[in-house]
């Protein structure tokens, strides 16, 4: 049995029923082989980063997780076809999107999967739901970085 490793999730969407489908794939992905939620920031209503369409709702979860980081990749792309992503161009509206932020303290680099997120850090969507979560991974100083981007917590 390998390790299990602390894996950070970013969840996005904004056509169909967004809040609805961030529900369901929580639950999704605490049900994956050999994985658990172990945390989930509130949502967040944001407006569209270089992407178009209605406003998005994002999130972030921790996942305790055996499944290595290509693995929990192809089952993460599972649950968006699940939930009707369709990809007709880059940065297109969806319906869901479930991006590895982060994977235990790796770094990884692949034509399919680059961890950290290569651009998590210029994004207030990704970075204050982390900060809600996972307090220690963010700095004041990377917040204040995106603090321009429009973004507002949901109750
Ligand atoms: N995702 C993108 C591009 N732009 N903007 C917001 N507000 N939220 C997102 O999840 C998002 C985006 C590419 O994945
Ligand atoms: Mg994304
Ligand atoms: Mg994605």
């Amino acid at each position: 049995m390998r390790e299990p490793v602390t894996a950070y999730i970013g969840l996005g969407a904004n056509l169909g029923e967004p809040a609805a489908a961030l529900a369901l794939a929580v639950h999704h992905v605490g049900s994956l082989p050999g994985s658990k939620v172990t945390a989930q920031s509130s949502f967040y209503l944001t407006a569209p980063i270089n992407s178009v369409g209605p406003d998005y709702i994002n999130a972030v979860i921790a996942v305790q997780t055996t499944l290595t980081a290509p693995a929990l990749l192809v089952f993460l792309q599972g649950i968006e076809v699940a939930a009707g992503r369709q990809r007709p161009y880059r940065n297109a509206p969806r319906t869901l999107d479930l991006d590895i932020l982060l994977y235990g303290h790796a770094s990884l680099s692949s034509s399919t999967l680059s961890v950290p997120h290569p651009r998590m850090w210029q994004r207030s969507f990704v970075l204050l739901p982390l900060a809600e979560i996972a307090p220690a991974l963010v700095s004041p100083t990377q917040l204040r970085t995106v603090m321009v981007q429009s973004i507002t917590k949901l109750a």
